[in-house]
């Protein structure tokens, strides 16, 4: 376990921050690329949910007291639900690169949550 995961295999706040800014100046494809690597913690080539589950945590202990959320996803877990609703195609409870590539395109939050501009 090597990059920005700590030995544990979360993510730390500095890693998770250090990554964003190394991300911030990428194509939307080399961040869509970047954030797969980051989701995938155990680098199998699928994004389970508990694995999404530890990153939307982050991302909400992050962002969630700036944003009103709708009851709908104002949980980690239902916003995780939500996205593989969206993203997991074939219903195998797993995101192929391809399915979060496409799935981020069409659902941009991952995207937007992962690359706004931490600076301001
Ligand atoms: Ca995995
Ligand atoms: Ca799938």
């Amino acid at each position: 376990m090597q990059g920005v995961l700590e030995k544990d295999g979360y993510i730390s706040f500095g890693e998770f921050i250090t990554a964003l800014s190394i991300t911030s100046r990428g194509t939307l494809d080399e961040k869509l690329d970047w954030a797969f690597s980051l989701y995938d913690v155990d680098k199998d080539g699928y994004i389970t949910k508990d694995e999404m589950a530890d990153i939307v945590e982050a991302i909400y202990s992050m962002i969630g007291n700036m944003l009103e959320l709708p009851t709908d996803e104002d949980t980690p877990q239902k916003r995780v639900e939500k996205i593989f609703t969206n993203m997991d195609i074939n219903l195998d409870g797993k995101l192929t690169r391809e399915e979060f590539k496409e799935g981020s395109k069409a659902d941009p939050w991952i995207v937007q949550a992962l690359t706004m501009d931490m600076s301001t």
